[in-house]
């Protein structure tokens, strides 16, 4: 096409000239200019280090013409653009990571000889991450679903990854059926929906014909599978492992994380509400509480047992389905970790790093559990697809903190430039090169094997519904509720009668009154198919241990309370009831109708950290509003400030209020347990104490 000479160029095409030593002027393309501070004089290059002198513009034929193949500058920046991604991992793509710190209470020498453990003065760096299971990389933070927490020790002794679920058993007893799990989970493959949802007939499709997952269904449709925060629940290895002490004594080991917070989880209308608030929750708030300062901490625990002890459980040590309640073998506390430090670099970290189960140390062995031993093998292959070669051990996130050298050369991404012409071993060429170590090495605990090559599932597997009871007995009762609710939720979505049916007969199998409370809401009286158990469950003495509500002492430390302001508050107990908060180790967050903030009575300004229409009360875990007459009505006639009130009521919140008789009256607020009138008896002691309690159930509605 012949240029349009009648046509003035359009705006003049952007320029950017350096001005050395201090900033750079560029104009932007509608002729505009900025200032870019470059105090350092640290000029752009291209990956081979060539200076750029325009980011602005790419090559061209003419002012208006084509674009040119010579521009190597555009090609380079593009082609880099368009292989940033990496696969994103089949499940866990989404996650959130830290770094911090691994340090034992006191040497555990006697049980194990693995080297992070064995002296209390030592701290061993960690990184860990956080993630959800079945939703894609962009999914939504409080989609009900397991949690992954996978850390890794850089010990000493080389990396040990110990890549757990913040739930202690898992859906399926053998490896060979994990693709089956994830892909009825995942999005169903014609019509690529749902994303991050279990509440679809594929999933229960499977679930229904696989009675294993029983016990794990009753965990994942309770608040365990909708946490508060990544920095408020527990973290568990799942499968027996081994202990190995310096003298070759094996034990049996189950290995679990404790937040020093507690465990918090919120409602299923809050989690739906937190989805569209803020889909980044809980990476968020692992960021801001490490930024400010507020590390969360883990203490780790192990259950130690031995084979004798294990011959003696009603299940079996080395099924991935049950747990061994605390009441059996109790917990030691034996060291803690502390996340002390954001990412630098979400891709570089979070993103490359590399968790294998198989990355262990001496002093720790695996069991035969059949699900540890399939993956052993899935971790590291799937690596190499992900990160693209056999080197990801090379990349900075992965790399053991201590020495490691062996004779593996070459392969893709190679980044290290090995010297030297031995190779190999045995060799007599190369005196100091690597060589194989009785004395230091890592061995394989002494364990027995024998019996043919069989495709069985062990008799001492069979029974799926006994610790599926064992969990609804053992949990609150409104634990009890909501995991009703989320089973009348789930199933209530399938499009398919049958799977619901079926799923209903096995939940009469767990609990009578669960199964009576699901089949009366979803009105399918006489109609749950009859399932004849493999084993008939038996009653298990209950657990307290596997409540979420109830295990951890009573705290309002690492919460955020919104304290909703309107014109005319008293500022007096605005300043009272903030520095309380603060001196719970909880923030405070400001909130008014307008983000530049509001009056108090005096006519001062006080600023706002957040908008009232950006922060619904589902963010927060308690709130408190004042106002005065002004405000209140203002407050009143505000959608957003009654659902404010209405939500935080609903999710059995404490409230905090003063001030505001209209905006109570419009949202329907009564005198109950947990709302506290601050300029009332309780005072804002009373509000504090009431805070610390978390909820109220007793408010919650009985439907
Ligand atoms: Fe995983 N799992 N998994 N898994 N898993 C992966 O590895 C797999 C299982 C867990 O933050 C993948 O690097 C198989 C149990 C976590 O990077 C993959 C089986 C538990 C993470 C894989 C299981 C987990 C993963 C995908 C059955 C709790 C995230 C990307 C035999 C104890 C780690 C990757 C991170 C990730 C396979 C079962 C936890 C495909 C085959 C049980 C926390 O290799």
């Amino acid at each position: 096409m012949p240029p349009k000479k009648t046509m003035k160029p359009k705006a003049p095409s952007a320029e950017s000239k350096q001005i050395r030593g201090g900033a750079s002027q560029v104009k932007g393309n509608g002729g505009e200019t900025h200032q870019q501070a470059n105090p350092a004089d640290v000029p752009l290059t291209t990956n081979q280090g060539l200076p750029i002198s325009d980011n602005q513009n790419s090559l061209r034929a003419g002012e208006r013409g084509p674009t040119l193949l010579e521009d190597f500058i555009l090609r380079e920046k593009i082609t880099h653009f368009d292989h940033e991604r990496t696969p994103e991992r089949i499940v866990h793509a989404r996650g959130a990571g830290a770094h911090g710190y691994f340090q034992p209470y006191r040497s555990m020498k006697a049980v194990t000889k693995a080297a992070f453990l064995s002296d209390p003065a030592v701290k061993t760096p960690v990184f860990v991450r956080f993630s959800t299971v079945a939703g894609e990389r962009g999914s939504p933070d409080l989609a009900r679903d397991v949690r992954g927490f996978a850390v890794k020790f850089y010990t000493s002794e080389g990396n040990f990854d110990l890549v757990g679920n913040n739930i202690p058993v898992f859906f399926i007893q053998d490896a060979l059926k994990f693709p089956d799990i994830i892909h009825s989970v995942k999005a169903e493959p014609d019509r690529g929906f749902p994303q991050a949802a279990s509440a679809h007939d594929t999933f229960w499709d499977f679930i229904s014909l696989m009675p294993e997952s029983m016990h794990m269904i009753m965990w994942v449709m309770s608040d365990r599978a909708i946490p508060r925060s990544f920095r408020m629940m527990e973290g568990f290895g799942i499968h027996t492992f081994r202990l190995v002490n310096e003298a070759g004594k094996t034990q049996f080991v189950k290995f679990h994380w404790r937040p020093k917070l507690g465990n918090s989880s919120v409602m299923w209308d809050e989690a739906v509400k937190i989805n569209g608030a803020d889909a980044d929750f809980h990476r968020r708030d692992l960021w801001e509480a490490i930024a400010a300062g507020d590390f969360p901490e883990y203490e780790f625990g192990l259950q130690i047992f031995d084979e004798a002890m294990a011959e003696r459980f009603e299940f079996d040590v080395l099924d991935a389905t049950k747990v061994i309640p605390e009441e059996l073998v109790p917990v030691q506390m034996v060291g803690k970790m502390v996340l002390d430090r954001n990412p630098d670099n979400f891709f570089a970290e979070t993103e490359q790093v590399a968790f294998c189960p198989s990355h262990l140390v001496p002093g720790l062995d695996f069991s035969e559990d059949p699900l540890l031993q399939g993956r052993l093998f899935s971790y590291l292959d799937t690596q190499l697809s992900r990160l693209g070669g056999p080197n990801f051990h090379q990349l900075p996130i992965n790399r053991p903190k201590c020495p490691f050298h062996n004779l593996q050369r070459d392969g893709i991404h190679q980044m290290e430039v090995p010297t030297g012409r031995v190779a190999y071993e045995p060799n007599s060429l190369a005196p100091d090169a690597p060589r194989e170590s009785m004395q230091r090495g890592f061995t394989t605990s002494v364990r027995p094997m024998e019996g043919n090559p069989v495709r069985v599932r062990s008799e001492s597997f069979s029974d799926h519904y006994s610790q599926a009871r064992l969990f609804y007995k053992s949990i609150t009762p409104p634990e009890q509720k909501h995991l009703a609710n989320a089973l009348i939720f789930e199933l209530g979505k399938l499009e398919t009668e049958a799977i619901r049916l079926r799923m209903l007969g096995h939940l009469q199998l767990i609990d009578r009154g669960l199964a009576d409370t699901v089949i009366g809401a979803l009105g399918a009286e006489g109609k749950a198919e009859k399932i004849t158990p493999a084993k008939a469950p038996i009653d298990l003495k209950p657990s307290p241990a596997l409540r979420l509500y109830g295990k951890f002492p009573p705290t309002l430390a690492g919460r955020k309370v919104g304290v909703l302001l309107g014109a005319g508050f008293n500022a007096r107990v605005m300043k009272d009831v903030v520095s309380q908060i603060e001196n719970e180790g909880a923030k405070a967050a400001i909130i008014a109708g307008k983000i530049e903030g509001e009056h108090d009575a005096q006519g001062q300004l006080h600023p706002a950290e957040m908008a009232l229409r950006a922060s619904p009360s589902v963010v927060f875990d308690a709130v408190v509003i004042l106002a005065g007459p002004e405000g209140d009505k203002k407050l009143a006639s505000d959608p957003n400030a009654v659902s404010f009130l209405m939500d935080a009521e609903r999710h059995c919140k404490a409230v905090g209020f003063s001030g505001i008789p209209a905006l109570s009256k419009q949202a329907g607020l009564a005198e109950q347990a947990g709302i506290v009138d601050l300029s009332g008896k309780a005072g804002v002691k009373g509000f504090i104490a009431a805070a610390r309690t978390g909820r109220f159930w007793e408010r919650e509605a009985e439907k």
